[in-house]
């Protein structure tokens, strides 16, 4: 499983806030005295993160389907090997903007992709890896889209913000009937004003990790 170390996800459709929310989470652990590193998917090591501009840069020779899933986890194969188990095998708390997941979400329903082929691919690049907790933020997919693109300005979409409100309504869903079927779930009302998500989530954190919230604020973790 997961050696010494905890390993966090976070999941959600676009806009949802998961960039913001890691920020909060490795604060909560940094100020107990674990190691944290903040991490991302596709990407997080070199090769994942060229492997990413391939993704998410739209191009004149459109991605097929089983290569955007291949790639996701070509991506993901070498994030677990050359990151996620070396910081969980020193002990550190390893936090992910999305992993495994999503590709269900995406790939699986909103692209359609055969499911027992995923789980084929996530079991050959996890390496019987799983998350201690996953933090999945949710919101109407509306609300998701018009926070992106007031973020984005004028810069252009990449190829995932191109698709349909129903594309990213799949994906809300499948994320939802994932947090029914794995206890390693939380759901967060990412809806709600930042201060009020990031209270949700400091109350997942104590209740999922009750020991490390007894601990002493600015205590080292050894
Ligand atoms: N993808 C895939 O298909 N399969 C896979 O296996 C994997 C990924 C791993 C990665 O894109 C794309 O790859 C992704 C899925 C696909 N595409 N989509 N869609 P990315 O990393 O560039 O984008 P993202 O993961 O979707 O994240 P994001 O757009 O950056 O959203 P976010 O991280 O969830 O949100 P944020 O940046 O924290 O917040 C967005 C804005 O809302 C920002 O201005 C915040 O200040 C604001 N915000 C945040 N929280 C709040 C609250 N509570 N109230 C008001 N405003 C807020």
């Amino acid at each position: 499983m997961n050696h010494a170390g905890i390993f966090i996800t976070l999941e959600g459709v676009e806009g949802a806030g998961k960039s913001t929310a890691v920020a909060g989470v490795a604060a909560w652990f940094s100020q107990r005295g674990f190691e944290v590193e903040c991490s991302r998917e596709p990407g997080g090591t070199p090769v994942a993160e060229s492997i990413r501009q391939i993704l998410l840069t739209p191009a004149a020779e459109a991605l097929a389907e089983p290569a955007e899933l291949m790639l996701m986890f070509a991506a993901r194969a070498q994030h677990v090997a050359h990151r996620i188990k070396p910081a969980l095998a020193a002990g550190k708390v390893l936090i992910c903007d999305r992993f495994t997941d999503s590709s269900r979400a995406y790939q699986g329903a909103g692209r359609g992709m055969n499911r027992t082929f995923i789980e084929t691919l996530a079991k050959s690049a996890e390496q019987g890896l799983e998350p201690n907790l996953t933090l999945l933020l949710d919101l109407p997919v509306a609300e998701g889209l018009a926070r992106a693109a007031a973020r984005r300005g004028l810069s252009a979409h990449d190829r995932f913000e191109r698709e349909s409100a129903d594309f990213f309504e799949r994906i809300r869903a499948e994320f939802l009937h994932l947090a029914t079927l794995h206890p390693r779930f939380a759901v967060i009302k990412a809806a709600e004003p930042l201060a009020a998500v990031q209270a949700q989530i400091y109350t997942v954190l104590q209740a999922r990790f009750p020991l490390i919230a007894a601990v002493p604020m600015g205590a080292q973790h050894g």
